[in-house]
């Protein structure tokens, strides 16, 4: 009997076909009902998982009993509990590296947009709201040359810092758990304490993983220590970030303007953020172009062919169960 892959959210369709030409496929999808009794009935035979966007603990995978791998479309695993999968001996692939670019370029569209009051002034445009120049309340921030703070420079929060450094003269600063020199020394930057980096930088940019150090990491004394013209972006996980701090932060104008990709709850339907004309809000779009969701689609496919063929997948999080 050919093997079973269970498809937990949308895929890029080559991949879906190629995968159908391979094995049993079972497409979980909404319109068919509960999403978790889906997931539970047609886990029971599988081999295999692909996807993202979907938390996959003890109690969703109970029965998948010969669960090999989860391929997940996605650079970071919080949505997974990789203890549980540990024991179970299920493995996690992942898709690093080739979404770090989109990423960084998302992360700068984020920051030059809430800067420069980007979404406020084409909403005033096409509002017919432009009768004479735009007056000092449509003011926005300079980014050139100004001090960048990174929090968690990984590959990411690098490639970010790059934008910076050579498209902005921007002097760059960086906290993160542990000093990464290799990483740092190319991009002259200067490590500081989570508190004088927020004290120190023009622009804040969250590029961290969600693990438990990291949870609601800022929160109100962390806004309280930034600039008041300081301007802060998020693009890692919405519960790095305390969200009711931060839009009593916005409101209270403590801080210029935030860019935000992620949220405490997705799909964010009702916000107070939405009152605000001083945060751009997007819906986690970090990687969602169209070559980079390809490659992270043909990437996370390799990862379960060659698990499910009996080769070492490139990209496990959890190579020895550890
Ligand atoms: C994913 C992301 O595509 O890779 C990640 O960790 O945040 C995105 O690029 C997204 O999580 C899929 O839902």
């Amino acid at each position: 009997m050919n093997k079973k892959v269970v498809v937990f959210s949308q895929i890029d369709p080559d991949i879906l076909s190629r995968l159908q030409s391979m094995y049993r496929v079972a497409v979980i999808h909404p319109k068919n009902g509960d999403v978790n009794e889906q997931i539970s009935r047609e886990t029971v035979d599988a081999d295999a998982m692909i996807g993202a966007g979907r938390l996959l603990n003890a109690s969703s995978l109970q029965n998948a009993r010969q669960l090999k791998i989860i391929s997940s479309v996605s650079v970071g695993y919080d949505n997974y509990d990789v203890d549980y999968l540990n024991e179970r001996k299920i493995w996690l692939a992942h898709t690093p590296h080739v979404l770090t670019e989109t990423t960084a370029d998302l992360a700068f569209t984020l920051l030059m947009s809430a800067a420069r009051k980007v979404v406020a002034l084409d909403r005033w445009t096409k509002q017919g709201e432009w009768k004479r120049t735009a007056g000092p309340e449509l003011y926005g921030r300079d980014i050139f040359g100004k001090t960048l703070g990174i929090i968690g420079l990984g590959h990411i929060g690098a490639a970010i810092a790059r934008r910076g450094l050579y498209g902005f003269h921007m002097n760059i600063l960086y906290h993160n758990r542990r000093e990464r020199p290799e990483l740092a020394q190319p991009l002259n930057a200067g490590y500081r304490s989570l508190e004088a980096l927020l004290q120190q930088a023009d622009f804040v940019v969250v590029a961290v993983d969600l693990n438990r150090e990291s949870q609601a990491l800022i929160g109100e004394k962390e806004f309280s220590l930034m600039q008041q013209h300081a301007v802060f972006v998020n693009i890692s996980r919405g519960s790095v970030v305390d969200e009711q701090a931060l839009i009593q932060a916005l409101q209270s104008r403590q801080i210029f303007a935030a860019g935000l990709d992620v949220y405490a709850r997705e799909p964010l339907q009702t916000s107070a953020l939405f009152q605000l004309d001083n945060v751009v809000t997007l819906p986690h779009v970090g990687s969602a172009t169209a070559e980079t969701r390809k490659k992270m689609a043909e990437l996370a496919f390799e990862n379960l062919v060659n698990a499910l063929e009996g080769r070492l997948p490139r990209y496990l999080v959890n190579p020895d169960f550890s």
